[in-house]
């Protein structure tokens, strides 16, 4: 089981875009664990990319994701970090696949939407990066999860 950070990033939210976006996610049958309405301060958006910190579009990067709000998400599900990223599509839109995220609803690299988690281990660190222990809720169970994946 992993667990992925989704952000939808402020073009997403100011766009009208959230509904769809997450659901997309839902759809796919990944659990939803932790989901909130947040600013993103500047001193957590500089730890979520600090392995940008040296790239020349950093301070461009910092300023996007801080400028407006969005919605951070915490999904859990099995190969959840690949299944989100396909579901996301490339970093950069132009090059993303019709029926991803990406692909269906962005242009450019700066404004691609849509944040995913690239590993099982920077999933971890980014959930507890954006979420409290009280805002997780890994323990509730659908109906449906015999019928979304093998449980193990
Ligand atoms: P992803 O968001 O697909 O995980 P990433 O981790 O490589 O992509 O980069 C983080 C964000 O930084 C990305 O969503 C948009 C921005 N970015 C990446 N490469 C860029 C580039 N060459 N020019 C401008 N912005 C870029
Ligand atoms: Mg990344």
């Amino acid at each position: 089981m992993e667990r992925t950070l989704i952000i939808v990033k402020p073009d997403g939210v100011q766009r009208g875009l959230a509904g769809e976006i997450i659901k997309r996610f839902e759809q796919r049958g990944l659990k939803i664990i932790g989901m909130k309405f947040m600013l993103v301060s500047r001193e957590l958006a500089e730890k979520h990319y600090a392995i940008h910190r040296e790239r020349d579009f950093f301070p461009k990067l910092v300023n996007y994701i801080t400028s407006s709000p969005v919605i951070a998400l915490a999904l859990e599900g099995p190969n959840a970090i690949l299944a989100a990223r396909t579901t996301i599509g490339k970093t950069k839109p132009f090059e993303a696949e019709a029926g991803s995220i990406r692909g269906d609803f962005a242009l450019e690299v700066d404004y691609n939407l849509v944040h995913g988690s690239d590993s099982p281990e920077n999933g971890l660190a980014e959930v507890a990066n954006f979420f409290s222990e009280a805002e997780l809720f890994p323990g509730w169970s659908r109906n449906v999860d015999p019928w979304i994946a093998v449980q193990r």
